[in-house]
This record gives C-alpha cells, sequence and structure tokens, in this order.
C-alpha cells in the first residue's frame, strides 16, 4: 500500500469521552479540535499525525451512535458540520489526517430510508432493508441471531413481515444486494471525501453479504453452555454473514477510496475462527491492495507470552508478505483495555512491540497513558450488549469511560458529570502527571512515535531474532542502511542475553537500569529495549 505513507500511526477517538466543551457531560467536536495540540505539531504532543474518530453522526444512541439516522450530518450532540469542518482543517494544519466511521451494514430504524421502508410493502424502498415473511407458523424466517442477543428477526405487525437485524433491533440491516442501496452508500462516501476525509474505517463489514437462500445456521459442536460464553456462539455463523457478494460489495466501496488521491479504507472485521484465518485475511487483502486492508485484532485474545506472541506475529507477517500493510491494534472501543487485560508493566511491552513493528499502529485513546477498564456501578450501565446479554462481561462501557487529562475533578474531560464514571485511576493516571515523568506511559509512546520517524522502523523488513524462547521474543527490523533488533522480556524473570552485535540501546522501559556490555544485554523483568546495530 503506497497511500498513507507518512502516517506512523493510528489514534482512535470516540467523541463522547475524549473532552467536552459545552458542560454536558459529553465529548464533542470542538473538544476533540481543541486538543489537537495534544496529538500533533507541537513539543509536547502525542506525535502521532492520524485520527480515526468513532461515529459522531445524528443517532438515536441506542448503540452509541453506531445507529445512524442521517449519514451525512453531525448530531448537535457532538456540534455542527461546520464543527467538523473547523476540525478538518485544524487537523490538517498540524499534518493530522482524519479518518471517521462507516456504518455500511445498517441504519438506526429511525433512519427516514426505514421510515419509508417500514411504511408498506409497496413503498419504494421496502427492498432497501432486508424482509421476509414468517414461516407457516408465524415464526421467524430462519434461527439467525443478533450478535447482541435474541433472534436477528423482529416482526413488524403492520405489514406483516419480519425484518433483519444482526445487531440490535433498532440496527436494521440494509439489503446490499440492492444496487440503490450501493449508490447511496457511495454517495455518503463521496459527500465525506469530497468534504477533506482521509480515510474511511468500515464498521461490521463480515455481515454485509448473506447467503441468497437464508438458510438456517447450523449449530456450533464446539459450544459450551456452561462456560457462560456469548451465546451468540451457540451457532455457526455459516449463512448469516461472510456471504458470497461480500467482497463484490466491498470493492464498490474501495473504488471510490481510490478515486480520490490518498485516501484509505481500513475493515473492521474479527476473522471467523471456525475458518480458515489465512485465507479471510488475504480476501480484505485483495479487494484493493492499493486503498483497502483489514484491522489485525489477534492482540486482544493473544495471551500474554513471549511463545504466543511470536507465534501470532511471525505467523501474519510471513502471511500477508511485504507488499500488504499490516494495521495492529491491542485496543478499541469494543474490548477490555490492553492494561487490565495484561497488567500495567506487561501492557508497556505490548506498547512497545506495537509501534516498533511494521504498517501503521491504531492506538486506542487512553492506552497511551496507560488507562485502565472503568467500574460501572449497575444503574450506570449505558451498553446496550451489557443490558441484552449481562452477567457475561460483555459490556463494553468500562473501556468508553472519559479520557484522563489531569487529576481534577471529572479528570480535566469536563466540567459536569461525564455520561460515565471516570475511572478510578484518574488521581495517578492522567496526561498532565505523565508529561515529564520519563516512567510513564505517555512519554514511552511519544518517544516510540518519534522514533517511528526512521526510515527502517515504518518500512523495514520483519524477521524473528532466532535467540527467542519462552521468556524473551525478539526481532528485527531491517533496511538497506541500518538493522535494528528489538528485545522483550516478556517473563516476570530478569534475564541476560547475547545477541552477537555490537549494539546501541536506542530505548529501554526500563531507562535507568538498561546496559550493553560487548553483545551482552541484561534485561529486567518485563523490560523491553530496542538496540540499534551498530556494525
Ligand atoms: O463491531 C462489530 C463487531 O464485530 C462486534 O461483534 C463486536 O465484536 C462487538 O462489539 C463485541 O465486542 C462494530 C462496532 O465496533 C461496535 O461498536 C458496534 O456496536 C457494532 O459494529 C455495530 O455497529
Ligand atoms: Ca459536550
Amino acid at each position: 500500500m503506497k497511500r498513507w505513507q507518512n502516517v506512523n500511526g493510528i489514534y482512535q477517538i470516540y467523541p463522547r469521552s475524549f473532552k467536552d466543551t459545552n458542560g454536558d457531560g459529553i465529548g464533542d467536536l470542538a473538544g476533540i479540535t481543541e486538543k489537537l495540540d495534544y496529538i500533533n505539531g507541537k513539543p509536547d504532543s502525542l506525535g502521532i499525525n492520524a485520527i480515526w474518530l468513532s461515529p459522531f453522526y445524528p443517532s438515536p444512541m441506542a448503540d452509541f451512535g453506531y445507529d445512524i439516522s442521517d449519514y451525512c450530518a453531525v448530531n448537535p450532540l457532538f456540534g455542527t458540520l461546520d464543527d467538523f469542518r473547523r476540525l478538518i482543517d485544524e487537523a490538517h494544519a498540524r499534518d493530522i489526517k482524519v479518518m471517521i466511521d462507516y456504518v455500511p451494514n445498517h441504519t438506526s430504524d429511525e433512519h427516514t430510508w426505514f421510515q419509508e421502508s417500514k411504511s408498506s410493502r409497496e413503498n419504494e424502498k421496502r427492498d432497501w432493508y432486508v424482509w421476509r415473511d414468517p414461516k407457516p407458523d408465524g415464526t421467524p424466517p430462519n434461527n439467525w441471531l443478533s450478535v447482541f442477543g435474541g433472534s436477528a428477526w423482529e416482526f413488524d405487525p403492520a405489514s406483516g413481515q419480519y425484518f433483519l437485524h444482526s445487531f440490535l433491533t433498532k440496527q436494521p440491516d440494509l439489503n446490499w444486494a440492492n444496487p440503490e442501496v450501493r449508490e447511496a452508500m457511495c454517495d455518503v462516501l463521496h459527500f465525506w471525501l469530497k468534504l477533506g476525509v482521509d480515510g474511511i474505517r468500515a464498521d461490521a463489514v463480515r455481515w454485509m453479504s448473506k447467503d441468497p437462500e437464508f438458510r438456517d445456521n447450523p449449530l456450533n459442536p464446539t459450544y459450551n453452555p456452561e462456560a457462560k460464553t456469548d451465546p451468540y456462539f451457540v451457532q455457526l455463523q455459516t449463512h448469516s454473514r461472510y456471504g458470497p457478494q461480500l467482497f463484490a460489495y466491498l470493492r464498490q466501496i474501495s473504488d471510490v477510496i481510490e478515486s480520490y488521491p490518498d485516501r484509505i479504507v481500513i475493515f473492521e472485521d474479527y476473522p471467523d475462527a471456525m475458518l480458515d484465518l489465512r485465507s479471510q485475511y488475504s480476501d480484505f487483502y485483495a479487494v484493493n491492495p492499493h486503498v483497502a486492508a483489514p484491522f489485525n485484532f489477534e492482540g486482544f485474545k493473544t495471551p500474554y507470552s513471549a511463545m504466543e506472541f511470536r507465534r501470532f506475529i511471525d505467523r501474519f507477517q510471513a502471511d500477508i508478505g511485504t507488499v500488504s500493510r499490516p494495521f495492529y491494534c491491542f485496543g478499541n472501543h469494543d474490548n477490555p483495555r490492553l492494561v487490565s487485560r495484561v497488567g500495567r508493566e506487561q501492557a508497556k511491552l505490548v506498547g512497545l512491540l506495537q509501534l516498533t513493528l511494521p504498517g501503521t499502529p491504531v492506538i486506542y485513546y487512553g492506552d497511551e497513558i496507560g488507562m485502565e477498564d472503568g467500574m460501572i456501578p449497575p444503574d450506570k450501565v449505558h451498553d446496550p450488549f451489557e443490558k441484552q446479554t449481562p452477567g457475561l462481561g460483555l459490556g463494553r462501557d468500562p473501556e468508553r469511560t472519559p479520557m484522563q487529562w489531569s487529576n481534577e475533578p471529572f479528570a480535566g474531560f469536563s466540567r459536569a458529570e461525564p455520561w460515565l464514571p471516570v475511572a478510578d485511576s484518574f488521581k495517578t493516571v492522567d496526561v498532565i502527571g505523565e508529561l515529564h515523568d520519563a516512567a510513564s506511559f505517555l512519554y514511552m509512546y511519544r518517544a516510540l512515535l518519534s522514533l517511528r520517524d526512521m526510515h527502517v522502523l515504518r518500512f523495514g523488513s520483519y524477521a524473528p531474532w532466532e535467540g527467542s524462547d519462552e521468556f524473551v521474543y525478539g526481532y528485527f527490523r531491517e533496511d538497506a542502511e541500518s538493522q535494528i533488533l528489538i528485545l522483550l522480556n516478556m517473563s516476570s524473570e530478569p534475564t541476560m542475553r547475547d545477541v552477537g552485535i555490537d549494539g546501541q540501546i536506542m530505548y529501554s522501559t526500563h531507562m535507568l537500569e538498561s546496559a550493553m556490555i560487548g553483545s551482552f544485554v541484561a534485561l529486567q523483568a518485563h523490560h523491553g529495549v530496542v538496540i540499534r546495530n551498530i556494525r
């Protein structure tokens, strides 16, 4: 991928939780604009030059903006279209690219398209959504399930048919098999790209194409009902998603992207564990290698260990080769926070890994300061996933708490009580406190993002270090000019390694304790170093 060559990383912003400027306890576009200096362009900035904004469109907020009632406008809660134009201008003035969220699979049930579609069977837009007759006994057309719990079908008594919703009832699926829908959804892309948007993150694309025959999904033979896991996986999702037209639809999207200079699209996709991993990735990469790629989310599930991480990265790097660009993600608005998953010290090593791997790292807001999941009391639960499928730890509120700017009340996020409680850690985990603390997360992210300006770290090859074992995972990054070795001691014991090269430590998570004696490197527990070969 030749596009976005000068982007060193992408910073994901969840607009509701980033910065509130008007005192309603909800983050807004003006808040993001106000904080652009934090992101890039100033000596104290994080130094990352692309942002991705989760949805800020008009929405009844049943799924916190992923239920969109107007694709080409701004929700008054977040501001106006002029606020968005200002955000783009100010971002570009700081050399920051702006990526926005695009939700092609479904709209809100409050979108006028759906209102029309629902109004009668004869309506022109009836076929814009997926309507089916009940079975003779009145039950849903098939056994498909909603990701958030229950049947994926909702009966509309007025017209006597069911409509399909792969997510909430308030998120009816668009019918991408209808060419008018495809055209309207391409128009949405043109609208934002013409406004100067640089990139698109395409949501939940796997569901865009279904089995044309709408066959029942088979039961999942490996599902264990005792195990208290997500009931969605009681079935194999064989027919309800990943249908035969998926990649044709995605190609139509990427054609639009390609028609504008230096724009890209990243597909949000969690590979199906029941299908071949390699072929799923390669299908997404094949959509359009010049402008499109899928995220890599394997870091969410990979256990923290040197062997497991090496296996995961080696395999993925080998599979995609040197032409396709990886977009490694270790945090987002749908998964528990990195620090809460692996621990504080461990999270730093994962951060070091992410920022020294090939490709374009995608960093979730707050992970750069080591934010943890917030504790959400039962009466503060917002996420519909938790409400519909309670008690299984599936709720996503904990990772969506307000950005911790300072240790002042409400973490400097707002002057009013925020929509979700600030995480307890804000007294010690905050931007102001970390800016000048050399041992902080923020310090590390800033240092490594600036190191990433080196050609070798951005574009150099990846090769595992053969000395890797069950304690230490190492890898080389190399280009014509230089060779870098990254060593991660992922164990809780100090250790010493002979790396066989004369090196200079360029970065260490344990600055004071870093030493190289000849070709020997001393590593503390959960200690990572970046070494430059000075041959
Ligand atoms: O998520 C799609 C997706 O794959 C979900 O199954 C995700 O795994 C789920 O949230 C469980 O963590 C996208 C968005 O990222 C998510 O926030 C939305 O709720 C969803 O689409 C529907 O638009
Ligand atoms: Ca606000």
